[in-house]
């Protein structure tokens, strides 16, 4: 892959701007392994990590306030905010906004100050998380990039067959963390998972899910000063997350098997789930595996309403289509084909439309 070389000169004025400098990563493995890229690089930058793209009103006062050389985004759909980055370009007529980011668009970004690059700008289907995205641009500029870290984000995002090429440099510089990580990487999923690498995915991911804020910013300290993958697998807070991890994951999903509702005629199964940490997605991602056929619902009590996760591995069943047409009314979902998503305030109503649009779908 070869990235814009508009982007790529761009990444280059802001590495050489001697700061402040601010940088925004979302708060997952793709995020912190971006984010960590760059930080290698350039100690300058401030790391801040968003679970969405929208800034709060004290972060925008001190990004006014602050007048940073440079705010870059990694791994946020900033175009979500259009209005609000106008405004902040606007007001900080200095300050280069510099955006790499992967998810589906809903807007353009332009702006004399504004420089983003989307992958689906170029190709619709392209799937480039955003660490491969810093890694071909650091590759290209000729600055020193680490593999590992890239391919650690790449796996996080299950990029692992469309940046296929990013392993393959891992396998030159480390070509043991290609191998199966054996009885380390219990935890992960299919096979293409299982290896020490993933193992690697596996802590970031663990530090997120188990400390929220703070494990992530544990994990991205330990992918930045870290001299090699065997050092950073070592890091005794990351180890810790992964086993609280486990532990909790184990009784989730005991208590989740006993309580489940299933309808073999519709091959639908709903878990109902209890936990102090957001543990949705990876129980429905355990689940699907096991049964790939299956529609699988996972619910969880969240403020006034449940949050669901609806999965279908062998793509039978449209889940992003049922999230969206199923909530309608009673909150809001949508996805992928295979993983979606859904918040509502009404469990039995969802559930109840859920069972009528599969024995529709199957008629
Ligand atoms: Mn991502």
């Amino acid at each position: 892959m070869n990235p814009p070389i508009l982007i790529r000169m761009k990444l280059v004025e802001v590495l050489r701007r001697p700061g402040p400098k601010r940088l925004f990563y979302h708060r997952d493995t793709d995020g912190t392994a971006s984010a960590a890229q760059l930080l290698r690089l350039d100690k300058t930058f401030r790391p801040v990590p968003l679970e969405s793209a929208n800034l709060t009103k004290a972060q925008i006062t001190e990004l006014t306030e602050e007048k940073p050389q440079a705010v870059v985004f990694v791994d946020l759909p900033v175009d979500q905010i259009n209005d609000v980055l106008q405004g902040l370009a606007a007001a900080l007529p200095e300050t280069i906004f510099l955006i790499l980011d992967h998810h589906i668009m809903t807007n353009q970004l332009t702006g004399k100050n504004i420089t983003s690059w989307n992958p689906r700008q170029q190709d619709p289907e392209a799937y480039i998380p955003s660490s491969a995205q810093v890694y071909y641009l650091l590759k290209v500029a000729e600055k020193q990039t680490v593999p590992w870290i890239a391919g650690i984000g790449v796996i996080g995002d299950y990029g692992h067959t469309t940046c296929a090429d990013i392993l393959d440099d891992v396998k030159e510089t480390d070509p043991q963390l290609l191998q199966p990580a054996g009885e380390l990487a219990d935890l992960t999923r299919d096979s293409a998972f299982q290896t020490t690498l993933a193992f690697g995915a596996e802590l970031v991911n663990a530090a997120i899910t188990v400390k929220g804020a703070d494990g992530t910013e544990d994990a991205l300290a330990a992918l930045v000063t870290a001299p090699a993958f065997e050092v950073f697998v070592k890091t005794p807070s990351l180890r810790a997350a992964y086993d609280a991890l486990k532990r909790e994951l184990k009784n989730v999903m005991t208590a989740a098997e006993k309580k489940a509702e299933i309808n073999e005629e519709l091959n639908v199964a709903f878990y109902p789930i209890e936990s102090t940490m957001s543990l949705a997605a990876t129980v429905a991602t355990l689940i699907s595996e096991k049964y790939p056929d299956r529609t699988i619902l996972i619910r969880k009590r969240s403020g006034n309403g449940f949050k669901v996760s609806l999965r279908n591995q062998a793509g039978r069943i449209n889940v992003g289509e049922l999230a969206k047409r199923a909530s309608i009314d009673i909150g809001s979902g949508g996805g992928h084909e295979k993983a979606a998503g859904a918040f509502v305030v009404d469990w039995e109503e969802f559930h109840d439309r859920v069972l009528a649009f599969l024995e529709e779908w199957q008629r």
